[in-house]
């Protein structure tokens, strides 16, 4: 049954007349954007001038202004074509090396929004000490190690330089403009014959001005788009500026789009799309599987890679941007940025190494915190179940066919009127009781809270937000902004007014001093933020007009890309805090900008059950990764169509592999619950399912690890081989962390065989099979055969996995399961190491120590034999470590042992271990290896031991 309701029904009616087609006409191209227009026509100017073309931006140097104490450096610059505006800019350099430039209007008629950064910025960078600038006649410049920023004077350009090479240029092209602020009034009329006022102003600076800029003043004011009006009342104030990045062929990031990994041309012989990559939150309805198109978030952060070196900036910018990238040569790459407002505010990030510029993006940013341990098992949802019964049969049949799940989840129909928090009486008589039973075997439910609050005096979440005067102003600023969402007539609080935080935050409690309660909910109920873009169906481009009114009076075009972030921010605090000790919260996000990552995971929205769907998937989640949104993943299944039992087995076998694992379906789909298929598809995800279980300790260990450096859960190929330049371009293969796991997910319908790529001399076991691969220094392509059931999976040489392989109802019933140990000895065949990071799984006491950190090392011994041992990494005595003082290793499996062993023993014991030994033949080329089984070596997991196998 259908249950959308009447503005439901009008919203598929408007938007869904064809089967799975985007509606491009709801969205602006470039070309209808006034200022995305005015951007890529001053591109073509300097393109045509070619040679002539000279940026009219420069730095006056008698105010280069140097400060000796936190080595900044502040320096007018000016626009010839605009003598009479100022604009000032400062160069600063953190202690890690990366350089902000930022440069601002001054003493303009208005105030450009600032304030980016400030949101995204996890603390104030440190400047550093260690930088010395010398200010020259033709610039001014600073050494930091091998590192220089030179800030040339005329025309003004900031380079920074490893080793002397250029690393990455702003306005080397000359394409920076900041469109300053004026008056309506003011304005000379440029008319087509040049009559009219503009003799006002002086001719030479027209000329100049209409050279660079055009001679019409296209959009500057009110602006349509369909049938809504931009009233723009600011006038002009977008900013373009270019980005090169002169010795690196590849550029990665700016999510989120549905496109390759590398990002492929714009502009150019090379252009693959014709429209620049958008950055504007929005709500796009069927989207399509390759497009340039605005998702649900963004992040302006671009990686840019040679074999030498990677580099990236973040170019803080919360207003609705357009990106052209094109590679002039294979061994550079261009990048135009036109951002609609805002000051320029750009880091960049000097590597050298991948891994470099993740830990600069996570000291500014901040990293994906550890997540729960049970939000990394399988997520079951739908668009909706439908009552509590509903949920118990969901979990009863799950439970029957011995299929696990640890969540199960609520869309918008569980909400009385799409009133969220407000059960639906009807058909949710007893939530408390059916999150109860669903907890009782360690699950937990998620339920949706939408940003749209039913403006009606009866709903009190909307009712106490109205009484703070705490929602979005429409463009008068007097007021409530009032939009269409799925609850009719709706506002939406406005989280940059710090008015909002705690009310908001207070709102998760389960019981309130003042004000409404939310007493039929417990702390098994984490929550889920779609629709905060935000998405507005009778807005323009499905979200709020531009010139609604924030906290400070800023216009929504100036903070849009932001408001999801601060949506996410405060429910996940609300969540955390609900509870004394606070928890570790699950919030689900739609839509995100840089620094969401603090605050959960996102998925890729609304995609569709088609091949090309499931494949831009695993792009999406490895470009959101390296854009730090590493909690990431897409709806399993598709969540338009009907995907047949093919494509889900497919889709599983993806779903497994994210960071995010979640199925999802459309209220019009059909049902398609893993138990409902028929044999053999019911038996293999149900295995598929149990994979993921028993790599838990893996993906655990890996957040772990991506908390403290940054660097993503899922490594595409240049981030773990950033030489191999035949792998720039790979993003259908990818790493789990450092676990050594490399994933090859089958994304095509009907294949029989398919390739992995192994980019090194080293060996690489079949996880299934056992069977060793062979790498080489050169590249080398291996062919897999495939069944529907096959899932290549291979270990690198050299790693110890941890599994916990008993199938188990949910991931909390696993806490005192034994381990299963894999260790990939190396090509020497002696060598290979693993982590494995444990704890309480919910709480936060792992911060104060708490916690289980092993590393397990396989060494020589001897001439021929093997030792492994297990050396501990964390505190000692710790509550968590007691708890699980009895966890054994049931297993250990030597993947790689070249000779049969004559003995293996524990060290310390008289007793020899149990074992068998087998050869196992190469997958293709090569030679076979031995694989040792040591049955029950009766170790524990929180103790130092050494296993030694005598050969
Ligand atoms: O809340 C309903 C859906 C939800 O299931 C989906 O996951 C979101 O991306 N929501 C969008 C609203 C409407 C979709 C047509």
């Amino acid at each position: 049954m259908r249950s959308v309701g009447l503005f439901g029904a009008l919203f598929f009616a408007l938007l869904a007349p064809d089967a799975f087609s985007v509606k491009t006409n709801d969205f602006k191209t470039c070309s209808q954007s006034g200022f995305c227009r005015r951007g890529r026509a001053l591109s073509a100017r300097a393109k045509d001038a070619a040679s002539s073309w000279k940026s009219p931006y420069s730095v006056d140097a008698s105010s280069v202004s140097i400060s000796p104490s936190e080595a900044v450096v502040t320096a007018a610059v000016k626009s010839s074509l605009y003598p009479e505006i100022k604009f000032e800019l400062e160069v600063r350099v953190h202690e890690d090396g990366v350089v902000r430039v930022r440069m601002d209007e001054k003493d303009g008629l208005r105030k450009r929004y600032d304030e980016a950064a400030s949101w995204a910025l996890v603390a104030e960078p440190v400047i550093s000490k260690d930088v010395q600038w010398t200010a020259g006649k033709k610039d001014v410049r600073a050494v930091y190690g091998d590192l220089s920023i030179v800030v040339a004077y005329d025309p003004l350009r900031v380079t920074l330089l490893r080793k002397g090479r250029e690393q990455v240029v702003l306005n080397g092209q000359g394409l920076l403009h900041m469109e300053h602020f004026r008056a309506k009034e003011s304005l000379p009329e440029v008319q087509a014959d040049g009559a009219g006022e503009e003799a006002q102003v002086p001719i030479k600076a027209e000329k100049l001005r209409a050279w660079f800029e055009g001679e019409e003043e296209d959009a500057f004011w009110d602006e349509k788009f369909n049938s809504w009006t931009d009233s723009k009342p600011k006038g002009p104030e977008s900013l373009s500026l270019d980005i090169t990045f002169p010795n690196h062929g590849t550029v990665y990031g700016i999510p989120q789009h549905a496109t390759r990994l590398a990002l492929p041309s714009t502009t150019g012989d090379d252009a693959t799309f014709s429209d620049p990559y958008r950055l504007y939150n929005a709500d796009v309805f069927e989207y399509l599987a390759s497009s340039t198109m605005s998702l649900y978030g963004s992040i302006p952060v671009m990686h840019a890679h040679s074999a030498d070196s990677t580099v990236a900036i973040f170019n803080a910018v919360a207003s609705e941007t357009w990106i052209d990238v094109h590679h002039p040569t294979s061994k550079s790459s261009h990048s135009h940025w036109i951002s609609e407002s805002g000051i320029m505010d750009v880091f960049i990030l000097p590597g050298p190494t991948p891994e470099d510029v993740f830990a600069q993006y996570a000291r500014l940013t901040g990293s994906t915190p550890l997540p729960a341990h049970w939000s990394l098992g399988y997520h079951q949802c739908r668009w909706n179940y439908v009552s509590t019964d509903d949920v118990r049969t969901v979990q009863k049949r799950f439970d029957e066919e011995d299929m696990p799940v640890d969540v199960f989840w609520l869309d918008i129909e569980y909400a009385e009127e799409h009133k969220y928090f407000i059960w639906e009486e009807k058909t949710f008589p007893d939530p408390v009781e059916m999150t109860n039973d669903v907890a009782a075997v360690g699950r937990k439910m998620v339920v949706i809270i939408d940003p749209h609050l039913k403006r009606t005096s009866n709903y009190p979440v909307y009712q106490e937000a109205s009484d703070l005067e705490i929602l979005v102003k429409p463009k008068s600023g007097e007021g409530e902004y009032e939009g269409w969402c799925w609850s009719g007539s709706s506002s939406w609080i406005d989280m940059f007014n710090p008015g909002s935080w705690e009310w908001w935050k207070s709102v998760f409690k389960f019981q309130r001093e003042n004000g409404w309660s939310w007493t039929n909910s417990t702390d098994a109920v984490h929550i889920w933020n779609d629709m905060n873009e935000p998405s507005v169906f009778n807005g323009p481009e499905i979200t709020m007009p531009k010139d609604n009114i924030h906290f400070g009076g800023w216009e929504h075009r100036d903070v849009h890309n932001i408001n999801g972030m601060l949506f996410h921010n405060l429910t996940s605090q609300g969540v955390a805090e609900r509870t004394t000790p606070h928890k570790r919260p699950f919030v689900l996000t739609r839509s995100f900008y840089a620094g969401s990552q603090r605050f959960g995971a996102m998925w890729t929205g609304d995609n569709l059950g088609t091949w090309d769907h499931m494949t831009v998937g695993v792009q999406m989640v490895l470009a959101n990764g390296i854009a730090g949104m590493t909690f990431a993943g897409s709806d399993v299944g598709g969540f338009f169509g009907n995907p047949d039992t093919d494509m889900l087995v497919r889709w599983y076998q993806v779903g497994i592999f994210s960071p995010f694992f979640r199925a999802h379906a459309h209220i019009d789909t059909k049902r398609r619950e893993p138990f409902l298929l028929d044999e053999p598809y019911k038996g293999m995800i149900k295995d598929i399912l149990r994979i993921r279980y028993s790599m838990l300790p893996v993906w655990y260990t890996a957040f772990w690890e991506s908390s403290r450096t940054g660097i993503p859960v899922l490594r595409p190929h240049y981030v773990m081989f950033p030489k191999d330049t035949a792998g720039f371009e790979i993003d259908d293969q990818f790493f789990i962390a450092s676990s050594g796991l490399l994933v090859k997910p089958v994304t095509e319908k009907d294949i029989t065989e398919t390739t992995v790529y192994l980019a090194e001399d080293q060996v690489y076991y079949n996880y299934f099979t056992e069977a060793p691969s062979y790498g080489s220094s050169k590249g080398k392509r291996i062919t897999v055969p495939l069944e529907l059931s096959t899932i290549p999976l291979y270990i690198r040489g050299g790693s110890v996995v941890p599994t916990r392989e008993r199938p188990r109802r949910s991931s909390p019933l696993m806490a005192h399961d034994p381990f299963t140990l894999r260790v990939a000895l190396d090509k020497t065949g002696f060598s290979a190491k693993g982590d494995l990071y444990l704890d309480d799984g919910e709480g936060l006491t792992y911060q104060t120590g708490d916690y289980v950190w092993r590393k397990f090392v396989a060494e020589k011994n001897g001439k021929k034999g093997v030792r492994l041992a297990s050396r501990n990494l964390s505190p000692a005595g710790g509550e968590y470590e007691k708890s699980i003082k009895d966890v054994r290793v049931e297993k250990v499996t030597i993947l790689g042992l070249a000779n049969q062993p004559k003995e293996v023993k524990v060290v310390g014991r008289d007793e020899p271990l149990a074992w068998t030994y087998k050869t196992v033949a190469a997958g293709d080329k090569g030679k076979a290896v031995g694989v040792l089984v040591i049955k029950d070596p009766a170790v524990l997991i929180t103790q130092d031991w050494e296993i030694v196998i005598d050969v």
